[in-house]
């Protein structure tokens, strides 16, 4: 018989035991080569954003998902969900396209998102739910203008101010649109 790692053992009697493992075998842990990128694909990207907030919603029980490092190793939060958003991917909240930078293009992303459930990050879907809503426009507001890295806690600017200027780009986009048409 194979045998491996022999421990002298000595309890509080002063006794010794002898520990023998048998049969020992290793294997390589199944871990990501990329931390937050949790369907191996070699790329962090929005899809693995779906994965952690699907993870955190339902308190997935993987130790792969603690991108943070912190809290309860097994049970994913919002902490790591951020962590991941924002310091591994170099992104933010409301980057619908994951270009770095939260601008119109990702407002259209998130309108055309507006209203839908079981929505992704691509569907403009920036919190821990599974509906593209006003909240995540909320999130898309905070970081309007923005080029990452952003700061953690961004002022979060008044709604109306932005639906206003948004709502006029929209127009002017909409009118250009149609007078391009031939
Ligand atoms: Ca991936
Ligand atoms: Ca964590
Ligand atoms: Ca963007
Ligand atoms: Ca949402």
């Amino acid at each position: 018989m194979d045998r491996f790692g022999i421990f002298n053992m000595q309890d509080n009697n002063g006794k010794h035991s002898i520990i023998y493992l048998d049969d020992l075998s290793y294997t390589s842990a199944d871990v990501p080569t990329m931390p937050g990128d949790f369907n191996h694909d070699s790329a962090v990207d929005d899809a693995d954003i779906d994965l952690l907030r699907l993870a955190v919603i339902n308190m997935t029980s993987d130790a792969a998902f603690n991108v943070d490092g912190i809290g309860d190793e097994n049970i994913p939060d919002e902490s790591d969900f951020a962590f991941l958003i924002q310091e591994i991917i170099v992104s933010t909240n409301g980057d619908g396209d994951l270009n770095g930078t939260v601008n119109f293009d990702d407002f259209v992303i998130l309108s055309n998102g507006f209203g839908k459930i079981n929505t992704n990050w691509r569907q403009g879907n920036y919190n821990l739910d599974l509906v593209t809503n006003f909240n995540d426009f909320v999130k898309l507001s905070a970081r309007f203008g923005q080029t990452c890295p952003c700061a953690p806690e961004p002022h979060t600017p008044e709604p109306t101010t932005l639906v206003l200027t948004l709502v006029g780009g929209i127009t002017l986009s909409w009118g250009r649109t149609r007078i391009s048409r031939p």
